[in-house]
């Protein structure tokens, strides 16, 4: 390995002292969340040898069965989390309630929240898998802390980043000046900087969407894949090429490497409900991530990040990457809602 590499810890110490945009205890919790998520990765790693694959036996607040290492993921975060004094409060897609941190430790002025393990589908047959996080700030004119103070737009956000379980452990990261990648060396157990400026082709010929859903989607949604599936004989002109891993952290990793659209729209089967994703723990860090790095992200009608949420675990309809795709798609959308 090169002695050039610049390890996690330094970089941030570099980043708060040329810019500041990283304050002490956002250091703290970015080195502490950066630490959970290689606890995570050695248990994900470990697989049947460490008899954490499977089901929990549980449910989470989305009605999805818990796979023990949802559970474990979950809980490995919480506990890194609780005792440092950087977070007033937690929130999880494994959790129906926030979790405030106990009286016994300091509280902070920032709020966490993640999805600890997604892509679950995907553990037991071993396709990578992620940790995705987010971070508010706790409003400072009020005591306490409750469900209402998440309650903030995606552009509120001031760091956003996951770690993808794959062939690397790479851990991706902003805090609003642009995304940077750190793989994991796991025989020096440390963070090292591989990729800064991380910048999103503005153009691609690569989507991703699950197609078994396709005759339940909106007719914008259609009218984009039939282009897409029509290639050099249709209105494109050009073929395009199809992904679709079933874990959001790694479709999304593809697209910060090489472009793409991923798109998660609407669709028929519960039309109750805006799209699959959930708006403040996956949609949200992927949207900051996207847009760091050059992208767009939007629900098909607006910007995910000037949604307004209302509910904690709320969803949302999600089509984010290549710039001038996802233009296409909403203008698609747009074009739909004048007719
Ligand atoms: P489907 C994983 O369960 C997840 O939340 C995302 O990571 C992923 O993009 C999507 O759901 C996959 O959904 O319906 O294709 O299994």
């Amino acid at each position: 390995m090169s002695s050039k590499r610049v390890s996690l810890s330094q970089y941030l110490v570099e980043q708060q002292r040329e810019h500041g945009n990283i304050p002490a205890q956002l250091r703290l919790l970015i080195e502490v969340v950066a630490r959970a998520c290689k606890r995570i990765a050695i248990a994900v790693n470990k697989g049947a040898l460490g008899e954490v694959l499977g089901s929990a036996g549980s449910e989470n607040v989305q009605g999805e069965v818990q796979k023990k290492l949802d559970i474990i993921s979950n809980e490995v975060l919480i506990e890194a989390n609780e005792w440092g004094g950087h977070l007033a409060a937690m929130a999880s897609e494994e959790m129906d309630e926030i979790h405030v941190i106990p009286n016994r430790y300091p509280q902070g002025e920032f709020l966490l929240l993640f999805d600890p393990l997604d892509g679950s589908s995907n553990i037991d047959v071993n396709v990578s898998i992620g940790t995705i996080f987010s971070v508010l700030k706790k409003s400072p004119e009020h005591e306490g802390v409750s469900e209402a103070d998440f309650l903030q737009p995606g552009r509120a956000q001031v760091a956003a980043g996951y770690c993808v379980y794959g062939p690397q452990t790479t851990l991706v990261l902003t805090v609003g000046a642009g995304v940077v990648m750190f793989t994991l060396d796991r025989e020096l157990g440390g963070w090292f900087l591989v990729e800064q400026n991380v910048q999103v082709p503005a153009d691609t010929k690569e989507f991703a969407i699950n197609m078994s859903n396709m005759r339940h989607w909106a007719p914008p949604m259609k009218r984009y894949i039939d282009e897409c599936l029509a290639g050099t004989t249709g209105p494109r002109g050009k073929d395009f090429n199809m992904r679709w891993i079933a874990s959001m952290v790694a479709d999304v990793h593809r697209i910060l490497c090489r472009g793409g659209v991923f798109m998660y729209p609407w669709d028929a089967r519960e039309p109750s409900k805006p799209g699959k994703l959930r708006l403040m723990y996956e949609a949200n860090p992927m949207a900051f991530l996207i847009e760091q790095a050059g992208g767009a992200a939007t629900n098909g009608q607006q910007r995910i990040l000037d949604i307004q949420p209302t509910k904690l675990h709320e969803r949302v309809s999600v089509i984010l990457g290549s710039k001038h795709e996802v233009e296409r798609v909403t203008g698609y959308h747009a074009e739909a809602s004048q007719q």
